[in-house]
């Protein structure tokens, strides 16, 4: 039977133009590059949604707690969880009442994180989800406790607008009156501070990219040559969207699984979008999908921002 994954990498190389799902650059090896990726000097995201959940944890635990005794705290992709500690730790420390609930499609991923909270939170109640984001919205409370839905790092921004739309508006059915979600949006800045963060001088962030075709290669009997395409990045400041390509530095044929996909000369595939938002823009976002904002918190630079919305 030919998996998900194939379906999409041979449609996606048989289109025009070409392109390829970046919810695929998650294997592995995709993951590890990722961390070294929040790690980079110029991968500024990471760092201020750091910093704003330091800074206004406490605020942000009153928010959550607002008319309420308790309240389940589910997360979207909570990877190694090192953002979400800041609020478990103070949530824990003022004897806050709730369970933490994240949502994976990996149990791997929800393992090691669940072991590594057990070791360093063992008061803190965790419940996993291993499913996809949306079916998983099914197995919440509606018993009357507060959800409270974090979705950080602005993985949001990998969305199209009308992708994003349509996930919120699925979000905002599966919640309660009242809920509340926490989503990070990164903002519309200096172009050269944003593209510098995708186009990194070590060329981790070309290896991430490159990554998808090495993962082709090797899940799908692939045979792409990584040093005939480019990693390039732009950035349009007037839709405030990220584009990266991959581009063919010569005319070749690559095989998958005996699919010959042929590339001009320059031909690129379009890899991924990373969205930037003006805080008009998520204004306009959170009306369409029917949430109220109820607060905006900011890093120092104000590069990136934090919204509470309430449905
Ligand atoms: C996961 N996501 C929000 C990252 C971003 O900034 O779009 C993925 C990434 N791609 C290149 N660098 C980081």
């Amino acid at each position: 039977m030919i998996t998900q994954f194939a379906q999409d990498v041979l449609s996606g190389l048989s289109a025009t133009p070409k392109t390829l799902s970046s919810k695929y650059f998650y294997d592995e090896k995709g993951d590890r590059i990722f961390q070294k990726i929040m790690n980079l000097e110029e991968y500024y995201l990471t760092k201020c949604e750091y910093e704003i959940l330091e800074t206004h944890q406490h605020q942000i635990r009153d928010l959550f707690m607002e008319g309420t005794s308790k309240f389940n705290l589910v997360e979207f992709g909570a990877g190694d969880g090192f953002k979400t500690k800041v609020l478990l730790e103070c949530f824990l420390n003022a004897d806050v009442d709730f369970r933490y609930r994240p949502i994976d499609i990996s149990g791997n991923v929800l393992q090691i994180l669940e072991e590594s909270l057990e070791e360093e939170f063992p008061s803190l109640k965790v419940e996993g989800i291993q499913n996809e984001y949306m079916k998983a919205l099914r197995e919440l409370e509606n018993g009357g406790t507060r959800n409270v839905v974090l979705f950080l790092g602005s993985n949001i921004g990998n969305f199209k607008h009308s992708q994003a739309v349509t996930f919120l508006k699925g979000l905002y059915e599966g919640l309660n009156e009242g809920d509340l979600l926490f989503i990070g949006f990164d903002l519309k800045k200096d172009p050269e501070v944003i593209l510098d963060a995708y186009n990194d001088k070590s060329g981790v962030t070309r290896d991430f990219n490159l990554n998808l075709l090495n993962r082709i290669n090797r899940e799908l009997k692939g045979n792409f040559d990584l040093s005939a395409f480019r990693h390039f990045p732009t950035y349009d400041p007037l839709t405030g969207t990220t584009t990266s390509y991959l581009v063919s530095t010569k005319a070749q044929t690559v095989e998958i699984m005996d699919t010959a996909v042929e590339f001009d000369p320059w031909e690129a595939i379009h890899m991924e979008i990373s969205q930037k938002y003006s805080m008009k823009d998520i204004e306009s976002l959170a009306t369409q999908v029917g949430f109220s904002i109820v607060r905006n918190f900011y890093d120092a630079k104000r590069y990136f921002v934090n919204s509470v919305w309430r449905k």
